[in-house]
């Protein structure tokens, strides 16, 4: 599928990336760039700490070159080669600071200098969008970056959504998302839900009356909790755990509870392998409930349109407090889905709340309820582009 932004100018784009912990600064970065590849552009991404991307983006995406991040000496190169250019658009993601002797070269040649910031829905982001910020010392003085930030409502920058997801997720058999599709669109990228969970590599296969939840989450408190909840439900439950700090924290919970590591009663445990994001979101499709974490993970679960439940990213000031409570406000979370998530991020210590069949079916009605109404937004790499061409 084609969006309106095929047909305007290709751009150069450097985009500079921080791994600061967890994986969500690259998955950001990477899933902007294979969108703004897609959609005709050509990219540059400068990162710290690229080793994510061999399970992210196995296959890489062309159009986008990776370069590890320019410490001195290689700048040193780069400012004596005169066959190097800085792009035409210049992203510094997450306020990661430029190196000094790119902001000389960038000073030169004055691209559009864009300042990604995090994900938020609070008020501050709608204030701030697009809003110009002066750069006041340093080889740039006197140059001017301009503040872009992602949200959900139609004065911010809006939510990364590629052109074709709709698309690829309408051939689920189930027809998840079908009334968002022009029938007559071409299907290019079928899902098919029950094929693709009967390739899953995991221990044990999946049979058709288990009910499906994905677990991607920090150390939630509440986590032992959840899994007796599951082991003691009326039906069966298969929890996909995927790796790193979740299936740690999994192999935690059940030590504490002495139960096998495989799960007890009516919950079975199945650890994932690290998924490209195209499997990622695959994924969180085929799941009845999506547990997901950070800012990433949060945007592909409301696209899945499935119910969830979000592990906010913790902040030592509990800043993420205010954040998970804009959320709730913007997204007019339903009150037994707050409680859900009052817990979950250790808010409130207190039984969580049952994950019966009536909770989750009135869970999936909000949740594409709001996945229709956050359609209604131009996605972010849509209006970044419209942005950048309107300050060049
Ligand atoms: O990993 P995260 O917790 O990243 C966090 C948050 O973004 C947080 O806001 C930020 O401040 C902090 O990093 C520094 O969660 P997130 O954002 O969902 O990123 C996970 C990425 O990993 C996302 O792009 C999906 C991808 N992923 C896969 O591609 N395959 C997998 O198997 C898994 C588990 C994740």
């Amino acid at each position: 599928m084609k969006s309106d932004t095929h047909s305007l100018p290709s751009l150069r784009w450097d985009i500079f990336c921080r791994v600061i912990d967890n994986h969500g600064d690259l998955g950001v970065c990477w899933r902007l760039c294979a969108d703004l590849a897609q959609r005709g552009q050509v990219l540059r991404l400068w990162v710290d700490d690229p080793s994510a991307l061999a399970w992210m983006a196995p296959h890489g995406c062309a159009g986008v070159t990776v370069h590890a991040w320019p410490h001195a000496r290689a700048l040193q190169d780069l400012v004596s080669d005169a066959t190097f250019k800085v792009g035409d658009v210049v992203i510094e993601a997450f306020g990661c600071e430029l190196p000094e002797a790119f902001q000389t070269l960038l000073a030169q040649t004055k691209p559009v200098w864009v300042n990604l910031e995090y994900l938020s829905a609070e008020a501050y982001v709608a204030r701030s969008h697009g809003l110009a910020s002066p750069v006041m010392s340093g080889p740039a003085k006197g140059e001017t970056k301009w503040f872009f930030f992602p949200g959900f409502t139609p004065d911010t920058g809006g939510l990364l959504r590629e052109p074709d997801l709709f698309e690829a997720q309408t051939a689920a058999p189930d027809g998840i998302s079908a009334s968002l599709v022009n029938a007559s669109q071409t299907r290019q990228c079928k899902f098919d839900r029950r094929a693709w969970l009967s390739m899953l590599p995991i221990d044990k296969p999946i049979t058709h009356n288990e009910r499906l939840v994905s677990l991607f989450c920090y150390e939630p408190a509440a986590l032992p909790d959840l899994l007796k909840q599951l082991s003691q439900a009326d039906a069966p439950t298969r929890l996909l755990v995927a790796q790193g700090r979740p299936s740690a924290a999994v192999a935690a919970a059940t030590q504490a509870l002495r139960m096998p590591s495989c799960g007890s009663g009516q919950l079975h445990i199945s650890p994932l392998p690290y998924f490209s994001q195209t499997e990622f979101d695959h994924l969180l499709w085929a799941c009845d409930v999506n547990l997901v974490r950070g800012e990433d993970s949060l945007v592909r679960a409301l696209w899945a349109g499935q119910p969830f439940g979000w592990h906010i990213y913790p902040q030592d000031d509990l800043a993420h407090h205010d954040k998970l409570h804009a959320l709730e406000t913007a997204l007019d979370m339903p009150a037994d889905l707050i409680q859900f998530h009052a817990v979950w991020n250790d808010l409130e210590a207190a039984p969580l709340p049952v994950l019966s069949q009536a909770t989750l079916g009135r869970w999936r009605d909000w949740s594409r309820q709001t996945q229709q109404r956050l359609l209604a937004q131009t996605d972010l790499t849509t209006q970044l582009l419209r942005f950048v061409i309107q300050k060049r």
